[in-house]
């Protein structure tokens, strides 16, 4: 274990306040290397006041084990569990955690990621301290062709996690999660499988949480849980209640098939009835979305006459 997160560990544990000559000597290290790691930690999101003479006393955190862990309803969602402070993508990372044979279930949550990324190589933005970026490796008992499916659920189950904390989470097609009108969610899923079966998923999950401002290229079109509510973000609940909910409809869609998925989906959708231009690598087209199709393709009704079904491809409100 990092001394950093011994240095965490020493102050989730404390009730109150814990001095820094206290830590200093239980952890063998000196009073100057107590207060970086301090500082290091406040960077990374956990809010840790320092009173005169009492010492160091942890209010609202971040995303180690040890705070999700209390809010987790689980059995195998989350269960394994890492958390970096800093990693180029959490996605990466998954992949090779898969590769060298990470469970069914595995998390890895990272504070910041140096190169987060999209779909089709677009920039994910992930600055330290206030959002929520993470992977999650699944090893689905699935064809390659029912994959898609993996995505939705996801949609889901993020909206149902974000809709148990409160929030008016909507899901744009295929899986952006909106509040008021804008993204504060975004998925990536990549896979590793053969002609016949799927060897495991990785599904990559950003939600905005304390963001308060973006760069200007997102500015008008995202938002995070802070901006959309009045009320404190705990990153780490946020992380809780999306791994819970996340179990709950893989389970579902492993041992009932998609149905279920497609009818919570079909609930919670923004995208149905709107008018849209949609995008994918050959077209470009205006339509009315009509409806989610039996395999979680989307059905529009073309400007102009006749309908198409989009399988991959994105989705602008027009
Ligand atoms: C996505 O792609 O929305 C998938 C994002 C997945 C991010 C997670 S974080 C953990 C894991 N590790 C990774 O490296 N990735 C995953 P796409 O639908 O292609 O949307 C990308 C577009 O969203 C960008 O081109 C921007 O316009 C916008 N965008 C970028 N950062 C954003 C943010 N923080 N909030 C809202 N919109 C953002």
């Amino acid at each position: 274990m990092e001394i950093r997160d011994k240095v965490f560990e020493l102050l989730y544990g404390a009730e109150g306040y814990i001095s820094g000559e206290v830590i200093s000597s239980r952890l063998g290290i000196s009073r100057a290397a107590v207060w970086k790691h301090i500082k290091a930690l406040q960077e990374e999101g956990c809010i840790i006041e320092a009173a005169p003479r009492r010492g160091y006393r942890l209010r609202a955190n971040g995303v180690r084990f040890a705070e999700v862990e209390p809010h987790l309803h689980t059995a195998w969602m989350g269960r394994d569990f890492q958390y970096l402070p800093e990693v180029d993508s959490t996605n990466l990372y998954a992949k090779k955690w898969a590769l060298q044979g990470a469970a069914n279930g595995a998390v890895v949550v990272a504070d910041m990621q140096t190169g987060g990324r999209g779909r089709l190589g677009r920039a994910w933005c992930s600055p330290s301290g206030n959002g929520l970026w993470m992977s999650l490796v699944l090893r689905p008992l699935i064809a390659p062709d029912k994959a898609p499916q993996i995505t939705l659920a996801t949609a889901v189950g993020v909206a149902a996690g974000l809709r148990d904390l409160g929030y008016d989470a909507g899901i744009k097609w295929p899986n952006d999660i909106y509040i008021g009108g804008r993204k504060v969610c975004g998925m990536l899923t990549e896979m590793h499988a053969s002609m016949e079966s799927v060897e495991w998923v990785v599904v990559g999950i950003g939600i905005n949480c304390l963001n308060r401002e973006f760069p200007p290229e997102i500015r008008d079109i995202a938002t995070s849980l802070a901006l959309a509510g009045d009320k404190p973000v705990i990153r780490a609940e946020v992380a809780a209640a999306v791994l819970n909910r996340l179990e709950q409809y893989y389970t579902l869609l492993y041992e009932q098939g998609f149905a279920g998925i497609r009818e919570e989906w079909l609930a919670n959708n923004i995208t149905l009835g709107k008018r849209v231009k949609i995008t994918t690598l050959t077209d470009m087209m205006y339509g009315r979305a009509l409806d989610m199709n039996e395999d979680g393709s989307l059905l529009l009704e073309k400007e102009g006459g006749g309908e198409f079904t989009l399988v991959t491809g994105d989705v602008f409100f027009a």
